[in-house]
């Protein structure tokens, strides 16, 4: 069977690792929207966090970075001056120099992303979202600032007024990425921010119609329980783009494309309203908590 997962960060992570764990023929796209040039280096968080965790060496505590990972670089960039605020290890920003450098020879991202992830054992092909530079930007009443600014550098904390992904209308999918939208038997939507992990993707040109128009049948996970998100700032931000913070909301931004929902047990009064919107909906635990729930919701995905 092959299987494509859209993946966001951390909340996305656990799913494709159940996933991997299948006799399934998997591919992964990933957002970029969250990427960010540190220290003239090119971060792609939702990249590698899908990459160390099939690899076996992300944080278990974070979910994003490498399980005991040091920081004397960061150390020593704020002993001399330099912002800390994105606390970037030693072995991740090996990661992200060699990466720059690659960019920098003229290799595509997707190109480089397929080199870094062999490097690193993964057996799954890895696609960037896109090749071309977009970028989820969170409207303040202080102004506008890129994702990683805000939920990092300021907490989450400012009023959001609004949402826009730059580069959007300018970027396309790869022909990688549209060939594992077309050919897939399944696609897997995974939990993640709707605004920020799968919005910015959804707005690339061909995103959107690829998936719609697939004959794969299209499952998604719900990141939400009631109106609390896994993890992350979900709720506040879907608010803000004038969406319902709970799986009903999650439901009604993915009507265009998605078949099948698997919703909380705790939700189960929303299976109707969803279904109104012609998803169909399963309820299910949707919490994972150790390995085996990771597996048995990756098997579920996969036979809804
Ligand atoms: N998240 C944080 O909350 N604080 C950090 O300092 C931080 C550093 C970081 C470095 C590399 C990386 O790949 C991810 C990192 N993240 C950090 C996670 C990231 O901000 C988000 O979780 C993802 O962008 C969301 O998908």
């Amino acid at each position: 069977m092959k299987v494509t997962a859209v993946a966001g960060g951390t909340g996305s992570a656990k799913l494709l690792r159940g996933l991997q764990s299948l006799p399934v023929d998997l591919t992964v796209i990933a957002n970029v929207g969250d990427n960010i040039w540190i220290h003239r280096l090119y971060v792609c968080p939702d990249v590698d966090i899908a990459m160390y965790t099939l690899a076996g060496i992300a944080n278990p505590k974070t979910g994003w970075g490498i399980k005991g990972d040091t920081f004397s670089t960061l150390s020593q960039i704020s002993r001399i001056g330099g912002e800390t605020w994105f606390k970037l290890g030693d072995r991740d920003l090996a990661t992200s120099a060699l990466r720059t450098g690659m960019l920098r020879r003229g290799m595509t991202l997707t190109a480089v992303t397929d080199r870094l992830r062999k490097s690193f054992g993964v057996k799954c092909e890895l696609l960037p979202a896109t090749d071309q530079n977009l970028e989820t930007r969170i409207d303040t009443p202080l102004g506008d600032m890129h994702l990683q600014e805000f939920w990092v550098r300021e907490k989450g904390e400012p009023e959001v007024t609004g949402v826009h992904y730059r580069g959007a209308s300018r970027a396309s999918i790869t022909a990688e990425v549209r060939r594992a939208l077309s050919g897939a038997d399944r696609v897997v939507i995974c939990p993640a921010n709707p605004i920020t992990s799968i919005g910015p993707m959804l707005a690339i040109s061909g995103f959107a119609k690829e998936l719609a128009g697939s004959d794969a049948r299209v499952v998604a996970l719900s990141p939400m329980v009631g109106e609390a998100p896994f993890s992350g700032p979900a709720g506040k931000l879907m608010k803000a783009a004038g969406r319902k913070a709970d799986s009903v909301g999650i439901a009604s931004m993915y009507q265009k494309f998605v078949d099948c929902i698997v919703v909380a047990s705790e939700d189960q009064a929303m299976k109707k309203r969803i279904e109104a919107l012609g998803i169909e909906c399963v309820t299910s635990e949707t919490m994972m908590k150790s390995r085996e729930d990771e597996r048995r919701l990756a098997r579920e995905l996969l036979k809804v």
